[in-house]
């Protein structure tokens, strides 16, 4: 498992471009999400931490390992 705090996340729709960052590196990607930690959680066969912490900043956001 891969995870972030991703702490400018900070709502339903951040959560949804998180997730969908996410899911464009990696289709078959299990993402758990809580946005009252700002935790993202990833299983992920197909892309590795250094490609989703990319995806992830690309859509704005800032992920902490
Ligand atoms: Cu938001």
């Amino acid at each position: 498992m891969i995870s972030f705090s991703v702490n400018d996340m900070t709502c339903g729709h951040c959560v949804s471009n998180v997730t969908k960052a996410i899911k464009a590196v990696d289709q078959g990607a299990e993402v758990r999400i809580d946005l009252a930690t700002h935790r993202v959680e990833i299983d992920s066969t197909a892309a590795s931490a250094a490609d989703l912490s990319d995806a992830i900043k690309e859509a704005g956001y800032t992920p902490v390992p």
